[in-house]
């Protein structure tokens, strides 16, 4: 009869070192991505607002003026910035019905973590080669206010 072993064997313990680095490994990336989400929460809330502040702003402005001065090469034009975020607002003005003005207003920006948000990849304001990824032809943000404003 064998005598009964103590501890463990070295296979044992392989098996555990595994299982514990896969543990760790998953609890890194939960980790990483807890962070991600809540960095992209925090400046959601900060573009939503912003964009908010535009709109407040746009409709304060002289009606007629609306579709010339939010156009690019227009004072204030169709670019804004952004404080608090390292990117940069667009305003669209889709004028078509003179007396229901189309109003989006959309915030790009790059995180902290070098990731871009919305398609204006290079933060300019104007749509790019490459940057149109739904082929839309316009540039698209998660963050994008849109509202109308008629004549009053
Ligand atoms: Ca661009
Ligand atoms: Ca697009």
């Amino acid at each position: 009869m064998r005598a009964k072993q103590n501890g463990f064997t070295l296979a044992e313990i392989l098996i555990v070192v595994v299982i514990m680095a896969f543990l760790i490994i998953g609890m890194g990336q939960l980790f990483i991505y807890t962070a991600l989400e809540a960095e992209l929460a925090g400046n959601k809330s900060i573009a939503v607002s912003l964009a908010q502040s535009k709109i407040e702003e746009i409709r304060t402005h002289a009606y007629s003026s609306i579709p010339v001065d939010y156009a690019s090469g227009g004072t204030p034009g169709n670019t804004f910035t952004t404080t608090g975020l390292d990117g940069i607002g667009l305003v669209r003005i889709d004028s078509s019905d003179p007396e229901l003005l189309g109003i989006e207003v959309l915030v790009f920006w790059q995180d902290k973590y070098g990731r871009i948000i919305g398609e204006d990849a290079d933060l300019d304001g104007t749509l790019d080669s490459g940057e149109d990824n739904n082929s839309n032809s316009k540039l698209d943000s998660p963050i994008t206010l849109i509202t109308k404003f008629t004549r009053r």
